[in-house]
């Protein structure tokens, strides 16, 4: 089973917390990033927290390990479940996120290779691979590897094995829906979703992974 992460990336409140809950049903996790956030505040995890669905706060938290620590203690006490941080600051600052995500029963993911044409200029010869050896060093609980590269994916699960790939660049982005789930652990999907013009019907269409 694949699972399904509706990654809300709308900027008004009350839609996004209609798109949410049409889709609650189909979907196994919300990923909230800085478009909703900064157009809401942190308030609308208060919003989501109704449907009961793990949160996912992608801020790819990328600075000093102080500044990571004092990022995420924010992001789990405002009730995400988990945060998604990159890797490239450094096994230091990274580390910071996981064990602030641990000591709040919480998961942090660290991004290994972006999926958009232009995250070929610095994470491939070799840095992507570095990164998710990076994820397994800091005890991460998985990693971000890209739907448009799935050759990739399979380079990184080597390096992972078991742990967390999750996957956006589905639909939008150009990555297929099928070949991608096969890989790794979980879609993220937005645009696809959120933009249709019937998200819940959309979200049922793609939560064929999840069987
Ligand atoms: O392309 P979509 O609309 O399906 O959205 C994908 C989401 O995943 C979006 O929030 C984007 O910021 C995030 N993401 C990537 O697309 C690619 C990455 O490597 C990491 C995060």
């Amino acid at each position: 089973m694949t699972e399904l992460i509706l990654s809300l990336d709308v900027l008004d409140r009350k839609r996004a917390c209609a798109i949410a809950e049409s889709c609650a049903p189909f979907i196994d996790a919300i990923k909230v990033g800085y478009p909703l956030v900064l157009s809401t505040g942190l308030t609308i995890v208060e919003d989501l927290a109704g449907l009961a669905l793990p949160l996912i706060a992608d801020f790819k938290v990328a600075d000093i390990p102080n500044t990571n620590r004092l990022i995420c203690e924010a992001v789990f006490s405002a009730g995400f479940d988990a945060v998604i941080a990159h890797g490239f600051v450094g096994a230091d600052a990274a580390r910071t996120c996981v064990e602030v995500a641990h000591n709040h029963s919480g998961a942090a993911y660290i991004v290994a290779e972006m999926s958009h044409p232009g995250a070929t200029e610095f994470f491939h010869d070799g840095v992507a691979e570095r990164l998710a050896r990076l994820a397994v060093a800091c005890r991460a609980d998985g990693i971000i590897a890209p739907a448009t590269r799935p050759e990739r994916i399979g380079r990184l699960r080597k390096i992972v094995g078991n742990k967390a790939i999750y996957s956006p660049g589905v639909g939008a982005q150009g990555g297929d829906l099928d070949t991608v789930a096969r890989l790794v652990d979980g879609v993220i999907v937005g645009r696809s979703i959120y933009e249709a013009e019937g998200p819940a019907a959309e979200a049922e269409r793609f939560s064929r992974i999840r069987r």
